[in-house]
């Protein structure tokens, strides 16, 4: 089947099978030039599923480019989000959107998210990028179609190691159970994941068997075939009285030869070099207007840059990290001090640790890297969080100590109910690790964004949760939490790399909060502060409070520094490391001693803003003394594609904003209801 003219019917073009394969190997070309320009991204995956996705766009799929929602059309629905430049491909190629905008892929504002946004692309049909989700979304509009006695068909894309997620086969069994002959599956069997070869991160064969058990008709083709690929579309589309799945054998980086099977190339990118061998691999060397294309994401680029930094508040001077000769600083991933603490700590025979498949970007596996007397102690699970939290629970109720982590949406959000009943209701002794947590996974875009996670970590009863500054302080935390700390807690951190503010000397006891004052001026900007244990200190009589957590740490304290510099405030800066049970005592001190608090937090605002107000109203000490409050956080939105650091800018999270608002709320503090409000910083 052809594209379609939904107005007339008509068929608009009709491919080949040689233009099929041609179609499919220009659309790898583009697509590594897109990864390239992005900088980041997945080039394995979106290799191998590229003649699935040509069949499927270009020749199976009954759908019209200049009518995107034209209700007769055929549903694709991309399971596997982070394939998904293949998908923008599927429609470029197709007509759906220009081909040349692809190179925006993953910047800023973007319709081309890091994982597909249906509310920014026409033709994408729903959101995906939390895997294991699209084919229960298919069963749905499989079902719909079949009330509204509608004849399109539902494709649903899929990885082999998604098929990992427990949602898989809930969904297998509904399709099977209402006999959804409309509804068309395709698992790319590539054989690999991140973590190594699917066999041996979880074993998902014989899936043949498998989906026959649940009622499915099943075929096997070579998923580079194209001819095998387009029969094999067809005849699922003539199939009557159960669901369809093809699966199609796949090589993961196919058509390149140093990315071919290679479980490295999963979430890399070429360099220019790279692509240039690519490029001639893929016989495209001449036929891709490459220089035009990374000249387009270049100028985007500037665009966006350009629009963020008018909107970003305005001081004297350039404040940004690193910007200026003095107040450097160094900069490491926060999540390095997980996987520090799990190599140091790790010899304990009780502790455990369960692989996501996540697991060396996150550093869980750093526990038994290089280290074969622990190999038994490293439980892969496969991509299934909600089954690991579980079964870690069952780990710590015989007297372990497991430690499972993925992406902190993943981690602590698909897996909630598990985390609620299996782990806290129980009060087990599980380590629950939020990785890559807040804005810095920017250009996976809002699906991989934790921004909501506290509250839900922070609303469980008998959960602990610490949110680290950088990454001396999560591997402290680790080591507390793992060895010292019995009961459920969650370690949250971000994936980004973040200065780092504390030494080995900075005191970190769980529970008990930090103050941080602004010393001197300093070559090194963490030199520049003291940080001591908050109920240490006596008050100095500072202008105000900011009280931070994470990442907003070192944001707060370039707050105080511009603060200091552009309006002579001084600023008391609380490290709220551990945010549950958070330190009531310091915040109430901060209120008496300054009467003005700002809080900065890199999550939906309310997590800390929320708590700490809650302090302050139920604390008979505040009673009868002003203190005025504000917040930084993240406004009620999802997050968006773009680097870490211009998110943080994006989101308004930045120390620049902190100041900013640290500013009127100093206006307010100074000027009391009923004097002048016309003054304005
Ligand atoms: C629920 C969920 N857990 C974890 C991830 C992170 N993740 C992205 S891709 C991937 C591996 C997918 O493997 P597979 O389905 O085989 O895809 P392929 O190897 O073909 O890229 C993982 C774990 C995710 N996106 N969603």
């Amino acid at each position: 089947m052809p594209l379609i003219d939904s107005a007339s019917g008509n068929v608009i073009r009709e491919y080949t099978v040689e233009q099929l394969r041609d179609a499919a190997n220009r659309m790898r070309g583009y697509d590594l030039v897109a990864l390239h320009a992005a900088g980041s991204g997945h080039a394995g995956g979106t290799l191998s599923i590229m003649d699935i996705t040509a069949a499927l766009y270009l020749r199976a799929a009954r759908h019209d480019p200049a009518n995107p929602a034209w209700p007769g059309r055929d549903r694709i629905v991309w399971s596997a989000g982070h394939k998904a430049p293949s998908l923008y491909l599927g429609l470029a190629f197709a007509g759906f959107c220009p081909l040349e905008e692809v190179v925006t892929l993953r910047k800023l504002g973007s319709p081309f998210q890091g994982h597909p946004h249906w509310l920014k692309l026409p033709g994408v049909e729903v959101s995906t990028g939390s895997l294991g989700q699209g084919l229960s979304i298919s069963v749905g509009m499989a079902l719909a179609a079949r009330l509204d006695r509608r004849q399109h068909k539902v494709f649903c894309l899929m990885g082999d190691g998604e098929q990992q997620e427990g949602q898989v086969w809930e969904a297998a069994m509904e399709a099977g159970h209402f006999h959804l002959d409309n509804l068309i599956a395709v698992v790319d069997c590539n054989r690999l994941q991140i973590d190594g070869w699917v066999k041996d991160v979880m074993q998902v064969e014989p899936l043949a068997d498998k989906y026959a058990s649940f009622g499915w008709y099943v075929m096997r083709v070579d998923g580079h075939d194209m001819q095998a690929l387009v029969n094999a579309l067809e005849q699922a589309r003539a199939a009557t009285g159960k669901p369809v799945v093809i699966l199609a054998d796949t090589v993961k980086g196919k058509g390149v030869s140093f990315m071919e099977n290679q479980a490295g190339w999963h979430g890399k990118v070429p360099n220019r070099d790279e692509l240039s061998t690519a490029l001639i691999d893929l016989g495209l060397a001449d036929q891709i207007p490459v220089e035009r294309l990374l000249a387009h994401a270049r100028e985007y680029q500037q665009a966006a840059e350009h629009k963020l930094e008018e909107a970003m508040p305005q001081f004297s001077r350039n404040y940004w990290w690193n910007a200026a000769k003095i107040m450097k600083a160094a900069m490491e991933p926060t999540r390095k001090g997980l996987g520090q603490s799990l190599a140091a700590n790790g010899g304990d025979e009780r502790v455990v640790c369960l692989g996501l498949d996540i697991s060396g970007s996150i550093t869980i596996s750093d526990f038994h890297a290089g280290k074969p007397e622990r190999a038994a102690r490293w439980l892969s699970m496969g991509i299934a969080e909600q089954s690991a939290t579980s079964a870690a629970a069952g780990l710590a109720r015989e007297g372990k100590l497991p430690v499972v982590g993925s992406y902190a949406t993943f981690s602590a959000a698909r897996n909630l109910d598990q985390i609620r009943v299996s782990v806290c209701y129980s009060n087990l002794n599980v380590l629950i690790v939020g990785a890559h947590a807040g804005v810095s996974v920017g250009p996976d875009g809002a699906t991989h964004q934790a921004l909501e996670d506290l509250f839900a970590m922070m609303g469980l009863p008998n959960m602990s949760v610490v949110v680290p500054c950088d990454v001396v302080e999560a591997r402290k935390a680790t080591s507390y939490l793992l060895l010292q700390h019995n009961g459920p807690k969650y370690i949250r951190f971000a994936r980004e790399a973040t200065p780092v503010v504390t030494d080995e000397g900075t005191p970190f006891v769980f529970g008990k909060t930090n103050r941080i004052r602004l010393r001197r001026e300093s070559a090194n900007f963490a030199e520049a502060f003291e940080i001591r244990l908050d109920e240490q200190c006596r008050d100095e009589g500072e202008d105000l409070t900011i009280i931070a957590c994470g990442p907003e740490v070192p944001e707060a304290m370039r707050a105080a520094w511009i603060l200091w510099q552009e309006y002579g405030y001084t600023t008391r800066i609380l490290n709220m490391h551990t945010m549950k049970p958070m330190d009531e005592a310091a915040i109430v001190r901060a209120a008496l001693e300054t009467g003005a608090i700002v809080t900065a937090e890199e999550h939906q605002v309310g997590a800390l803003a929320g708590r700490v107000s809650s302090v302050l109203t139920e604390s008979p000490r505040i009673y009868g003394h002003p203190v005025i409050t504000a917040a930084i956080g993240v406004k009620d939105r999802f997050g968006d594609s773009g680097a870490p650091w211009e998110l943080v800018k994006e989101l308004e999270v930045s120390a620049e904003h902190i100041a900013m608002k640290a500013a009127e709320v100093m206006v307010h503090k100074r000027e009391p209801v009923g004097a002048s409000t016309r003054r304005h910083v």
